[in-house]
Parts: C-alpha cells; structure tokens; sequence
C-alpha cells in the first residue's frame, strides 16, 4: 500500500474522531502582561460544550472570567480552571442563543483576565475574545393576535386599508426573519397585500354581505408558519331612502262623516327603511290632499280624515 495514502487517510479519521469529541472552538495563549484581543471562531446557535482553550498561564498565576461590554453575554459561558495549572478552558453554561445576542451583532464577548493581587498593584489586563454565533431559524412567525376584528363602515371609501395583521419571526437575520403573508379565501372586496393589509377594492353594501372572515397565514422562507384569523364586520350607514310596500293604499269613508280610517287596503300605510342595520326613526308627511276643501291628518300613521 502507498504510505502517502495511509497517512491521508489516518489524519481524516482523526479530524472527524476530534469533532465528535467536542474540542473548543478556538485555542489562544493569555497575555498576562498586556493583554489583548482575539477572535475565537463561528459556531452555530444551540451549541454547547467547550468555547475556548486558555494556554499559557504561568504556574501559580490566576485567571477569571469577566465580562466586556455586554455582562449578560455571561450567563452563557463558565470558566473551567483550578490554580496551578497553565490551562483554563471557557465552556458553555447553556446553548448559545444568536437572538440573545442580537445587540452585539451576534457577537458574544467576554474576557479571561489574569487575576493579579490588587494589593501588589499588577495590573490586571484583558484578554477580550469574541465568538460568532451564526443564527438558525429556530424561530417561526407569530402574529400579534390570534382573532383580528374590526368594524368598518359600508361607505368605507374604496382603495384604503381596512386591517393590517402583523406576525414578527424572533430570529436575528433577515434569511431567517423575513416574514410573507397570505390569505385564504380570495375575495372580491379586498386586496390583501404583503405588508398583511387588507384593502378595500369594492364598495361596500350592508344589505348584500355583513361580515367577511379570512385565515391569514404568517411564512417564513423556511417554511415555519402561524395563522391567525381575521373578521371584517360591515356597519349599516344611512344611505338609503324608506319605501313603502304598495303604490297604493286605498280605503272608504262614509258620506258626511270624520273619523280615523282604519280600513286601510291592501294594508294599514306603512313604509320601512332601506337600511336594515340601523333603526332610523321614519316620519311620516301628507304632501297633498285632493280634493283641496277636504283635510286629512296624520297620526303615525293612522289617516284621520276631517271634513
Ligand atoms: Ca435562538
Ligand atoms: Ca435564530
Ligand atoms: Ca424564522
Ligand atoms: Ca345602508
């Protein structure tokens, strides 16, 4: 067998052997005299396991964590060290979060400090580190509300808005945030838009349709999805005449004689409003009487009839 082969071949098994044992992400020497700042590597969110290998420490000297511009990037991370030993390894408390990080551009920083006697006046110096957290979507879209209802008038006008929906994806990046609506059924009196508005492309008519419901759904480009649902009532507006149900009404009255007219045909005068969801008082007028010597009075709307 060639030896050059076997060589390759063995240095594959141990790189693949070294990944599943979990080493840390990045190694450094500490710089106990001046510090310094160093970039440990990239790993992906919910990792877990050892951060960082700290060679260097002289024997006898000590070493801590401490945080660097963001204290609460601490709780995800422990310092393993027992005095005497010239290796400190920075490992992990908890899965690393990229959302928890956002504000540091997904960024976690901390800083191995040699851990001087104040009393001897050393300078204790920061070994700042930083380790990119790569983020995942491990987030789905979740609306703001399960149920949106709204009211909207029957004269609302045409081309405006009527209800916006909005779902927010907690994840960090834009490839993993971004956010597309849709909407079931289609209808013909709205356009529904991607910034999750719903606009209104016909007039509306309180007497044909009263409410609408639609299933909105949230997407991101993963496939992770939310739905919330979405009610459109329709108020009545006063924008319809009253009318009555015959052209005519007719009824008798005796010779010589005044009295209410009761005996109204095909029935008692009555008219109703053209809009049905509102309860809009309707008054009733005489315009003309004929013959003119005759008078008729009205009493809402019983006819009396006076000679
Ligand atoms: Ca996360
Ligand atoms: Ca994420
Ligand atoms: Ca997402
Ligand atoms: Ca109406």
């Amino acid at each position: 067998m060639d030896p050059g082969g076997l060589i390759q071949t063995c240095l594959l098994v141990s790189i693949g052997a070294s990944v599943l044992s979990g080493n840390p992400i990045g190694t450094s020497t500490i710089n106990c005299n001046g510090g310094g700042n160093q970039r440990v590597g990239a790993v992906d969110e919910g990792y877990t396991g050892d951060v960082e290998l700290v060679n260097g420490i002289t024997p006898g000297q000590s070493v801590k964590l401490v945080p660097y511009f963001f204290p609460s990037h601490l709780e995800f991370l422990e310092l393993s060290f027992t005095l005497g030993e010239t290796t400190a390894t920075v490992r992990t408390k908890k899965p690393l979060d990229a959302e928890a990080l956002e504000d540091a551009d997904l960024l976690l920083h901390y800083s191995v400090m040699c851990d001087g006697n104040a009393d001897e006046g050393v300078i204790k110096h920061n070994n700042t580190r930083t380790l990119k957290v790569n983020d995942l979507n491990d987030n789905g879209p979740v609306f703001s509300k399960k149920l949106y209802s709204v009211t909207v008038s029957e004269i609302h006008p045409v081309d405006t808005e009527v209800v916006r929906v909005n779902a927010v994806d907690g994840d960090s990046t834009s490839a993993n945030n971004r956010v597309t609506y849709s909407t079931v059924p289609s209808s013909d009196y709205f356009s529904f838009n991607n910034f999750g508005a719903f606009i209104l492309t016909r007039r509306l008519n309180y007497n044909l349709v009263q409410n609408f419901s639609f299933v909105v759904t949230a997407e991101d480009k993963w496939g992770l999805v939310d739905t919330a649902n979405v009610q459109i009532n329709v108020e009545d507006f006063d924008n319809l005449n009253p009318y009555f149900s015959h052209n005519q009404y007719q009824a008798y009255i005796q010779e010589n004689e005044a009295s209410s007219i009761d005996n109204m045909q095909p029935e008692p005068i009555k008219a109703q409003d053209g809009d049905t969801g509102i309860d809009m008082t309707i008054t009733y007028s005489i315009r003309a009487v004929s013959p003119e010597k005759y008078r008729i009075t009205l009493t809402s709307p019983t006819l009396e009839f006076s000679l």
